[in-house]
């Protein structure tokens, strides 16, 4: 099965928290603080595997956690970090983030790696919390939150040829003669329906990967027959083999044909035919195709080059392989970056965000939120009273007080912040 749009949820390893801990000397009561520092949790890292070439995989599993980084210990003793979850993917992976359509990683290389959620760093141990004031702090850090977030993955197949055409012209057919690729084949429309690679090797000892792609049909622009499905891996590739029926055996022009698809392609996005095109005329066996092939080149007004052949005969082929190579020699391998179109513009959040946020409760109680201050409150461990002072000093410090006497809290009113309650004073 061929799947190339999925969309799942990642969460990165949250840091291991640090912890309260002291040196136990047998001369010294308190000997120091000794908690050790929390490790990093894993990353979500992509990573590219040129074998694979469906987003299959992700149909099946749609939700990925990293592990949380292990926790501090005595002595100093840092917790481990943990290892990134590393995903493969196949070349021509775009990953965007959900909510703001933001690409977060376009990745094309063998190997080539992206993080695509960060692991929480590790809280700190209580002997990053000493000062002279305070020599002995019973205080340590809980580790920060792994990034969690809604993705979209995308594939467009990485291919340096595409075949394109009507249905039944003969795409497949021409795939299965020039590679070791077994396609279906059949006289019936819209018989490929996903991609197809192959693997083409010349006479002359030069490859490329040929795609073999879905039928397209007047329309498909707008979606109608397989649309974007098929003309999305159109868009990497860097040269486009056109396939005619050129015997005309279910009775279309072949230059109406010709027309109607490059116009699609137009449509669907104009930088598409400025891409080194050549006419593959296939079916030349057939008795009417001399004819229509003279009749075709007399309408044609660019100057393509044509290239008539037979799958069935095999003539023509090996001239059409050299031609196909002759032309990727020259155009450049770099592949180009990928450019927003504008009905998938990115939007980015461009102000900073408001390090909190204050509502009201039904009950007349103060909500804070925002993204600012739940991380910091995550990260105070809520069990010893020098980190909950601690974070009353962050939250003033924030402005937190003020901004909530300003909506008008008074001694002894509720502040609530995420499952936690406690009493607004003075
Ligand atoms: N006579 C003749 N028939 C051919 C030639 N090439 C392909 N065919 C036939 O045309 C029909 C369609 O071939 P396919 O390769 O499945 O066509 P396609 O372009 O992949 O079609 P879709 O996958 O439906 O888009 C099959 O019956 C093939 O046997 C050729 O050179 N000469
Ligand atoms: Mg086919």
């Amino acid at each position: 099965m061929f799947v190339d749009q999925v969309k799942v949820y990642v969460k990165a390893g949250d840091g291991g928290n640090g912890i309260v801990a002291f040196r136990r000397e047998i001369y010294v009561p308190m000997g120091g603080p000794a908690g050790g520092d929390g490790g990093n949790g894993g990353d979500i890292v992509f990573e590219v595997d040129e074998g694979l070439n469906t987003l299959m995989d992700f149909r099946y599993q749609r939700h990925f956690k990293a592990k949380r980084g292990e926790n501090g210990m005595g002595k100093g003793m840092h917790g481990k970090n943990s290892e990134p979850l590393v995903l493969a993917v196949p070349p021509g992976t775009t990953v965007r983030d959900e909510t703001t359509g933001e690409v977060i990683a376009d990745l094309i290389e063998h190997k080539q790696r992206a993080v695509i959620a960060k692991g929480g760093r590790g809280g700190r141990g209580n002997i990053r919390f000493a000062s002279p004031r305070n020599p002995a702090p019973e205080m340590a850090e809980n580790g920060e939150p792994g990034v969690e977030r809604d993705i979209q993955i995308e594939l467009k197949l990485i291919a340096d040829v595409g075949l394109v055409g009507f249905p039944s012209v003969g795409k497949s057919t021409l795939l299965s003669t020039v590679s070791a690729a077994r396609p279906k084949i059949a006289d019936y429309h819209f018989t490929t329906l996903s991609p197809n690679l192959g693997v083409v090797d010349t006479a002359d000892q030069r490859s490329f990967v040929l795609a073999d792609l879905p039928g397209l049909i007047e329309g498909a622009h707008e979606g109608v027959g397989l649309g974007h499905q098929f003309l999305r891996h159109v868009e990497r590739t860097r040269v486009i083999l056109h396939v005619l029926d050129m015997a005309a055996t279910e009775g279309r022009d072949p230059y109406d044909d010709f027309v109607t698809i490059n116009n699609e392609l137009e449509q669907y996005d104009p930088t598409l035919l400025e891409r080194p095109m050549i006419i593959v005329a296939n079916k030349m066996d057939l008795p009417e195709a001399e004819e229509q092939l003279t009749f075709f080149k007399e309408q044609l007004e660019a100057d393509y080059p044509i290239y008539p052949i037979s799958t069935i005969t095999k003539t023509g082929i090996r001239d059409l392989l050299f031609a196909v190579a002759n032309k990727l020699d020259e155009i450049p391998k770099n592949y180009q970056p990928l450019e927003e179109k504008e009905d998938r513009v990115v939007y980015r959040f461009e102000k900073e965000k408001a390090a909190f946020s204050i509502t009201r409760d039904p009950d007349g109680a103060f909500v804070l939120y925002g993204e600012k201050i739940e991380k910091l409150f995550k990260m105070t461990d809520l069990n010893r009273d020098e980190s909950v002072q601690r974070f009353s000093r962050q939250l003033r410090s924030m402005g937190v007080d003020d901004a909530l006497r300003e909506r008008g809290a008074t001694d002894g009113d509720t502040v609530r912040l995420l499952d936690y309650e406690f009493e607004f004073m003075e």
